[in-house]
């Protein structure tokens, strides 16, 4: 096994970035870290029902991804897709209310941790198994090209699926056509607990991409900026039918792959090392050297933040259940 501990890029001058733009990116990666510790409270005190895997670690990486894409491309979610939700702009309250299999839940009750997202927001509802969204991206992608649309699709996928037959075909046929396609590497280097490393000879996986003719970059995946600004390259070349890129983001997840999983097979020197290459509080030391934000004014924020999770809680508590007589809808397309 290979331990890979990448070194943070330099901090760039964010006077360039608008400040909408960089408390949006604080405020939705905050949320997902809340969202996350919330939910993982709630199924350990037995109040939320079915499994979870959560992300948190990889906020950067999902935040950075999202806001980069216009609000008509259409991101694919992977089994850990609660970020990848919430940084797209699924509601919080309808992934909490998804999430305690409840009527107004994204997917009305239907779907739960697994399937969590919203194609009004371009969040098509997640997929869970391994590989199998790549194929599926490149079909959106197909007809937004066919139908001359300028929209992007976006495919997350972790680093377990790039040993999977349909990713390949879908990297393959993705830049053969030119689709207007990302493939979005979330690389946190385990599946559950195999290590990539046992499983790959590449030292980077977005060395692949070149097998296909693809553009292929990997980057620290820590960093919003960098995830920022190297998806926004990305997805204007897909946009301009130059193709699509594969964009690895080297991350970690701070937990195990599930509810009960402590993570035990990884190495104390590795967790340690990406322990200190927090996301957050590395994100909230660069935004207060800008000198744009007090740290009072990010204070407050957090505190609205809390407050709407609690709320988005409340809110999943209180509504009813799926009527059973609905059983058969959303099932097949009307
Ligand atoms: C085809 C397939 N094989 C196995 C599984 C079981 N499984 C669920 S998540 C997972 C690990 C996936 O690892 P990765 O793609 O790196 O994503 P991560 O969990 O690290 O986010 C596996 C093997 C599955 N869902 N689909
Ligand atoms: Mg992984």
């Amino acid at each position: 096994m290979r331990v890979t501990i990448p070194q943070r890029p330099e901090r760039k001058d964010l006077s360039g970035y608008g400040e909408d733009l960089l408390l949006e990116m604080y405020r939705r990666m905050v949320l997902i870290r809340r969202f996350e510790l919330k939910v993982n409270e709630l199924y350990h005190e037995g109040i939320m029902p079915g499994t979870i895997h959560l992300s948190h670690g990889q906020e950067a990486t999902t935040v950075g991804t999202c806001l980069a894409l216009q609000q008509q491309d259409v991101i694919t979610l992977t089994h850990r897709g609660h970020g990848q939700a919430l940084a797209k702009g699924v509601s919080v309250r309808s992934i909490m209310a998804e999430l305690f299999g409840k009527a107004t839940g994204c997917c009305r009750g239907k779907g739960g941790s697994l399937h969590v997202g919203d194609l009004s927001v371009g969040a098509l509802p997640a997929i869970g198994i391994v590989g199998a969204s790549s194929p599926i991206a490149a079909g959106m992608a197909f007809a937004f090209q066919r139908a001359g649309s300028r929209r992007v699709v976006l495919n997350f996928f972790g680093d377990g699926a790039v040993n999977e037959g349909d990713w390949h075909e879908a990297m393959n046929l993705a830049a053969l056509w030119k689709l207007p396609a990302v493939f979005l590497c979330e690389n946190n280097f385990y599946g559950v607990s195999t290590h990539i490393s046992d499983v790959v000879l590449n030292e980077y996986l977005a060395e692949r991409a070149a097998a296909y003719r693809m553009q292929g970059v990997t980057i620290y995946g820590n960093d919003p900026i960098t995830v920022y600004d190297t998806v926004a390259e990305a997805a204007e070349r897909a946009r301009n039918g130059q193709g699509p890129t594969m964009v690895e983001c080297l991350t970690y997840r701070r937990g195990g792959h599930k509810r009960d999983d402590k993570g035990a097979y990884r190495p104390e020197e590795e967790v340690a090392a990406w322990f200190q290459r927090e996301p957050l509080t590395d994100f909230r030391e660069y935004l207060l050297t800008d000198g744009r934000f007090t740290a009072d004014r990010l204070d407050s924020l957090e505190r609205e933040i809390n407050e709407s999770v609690d709320q988005a809680v409340d809110f999943a508590l209180s509504s009813p259940d799926p009527d059973p007589a609905s059983a058969l809808e959303d099932v097949y397309a009307e």
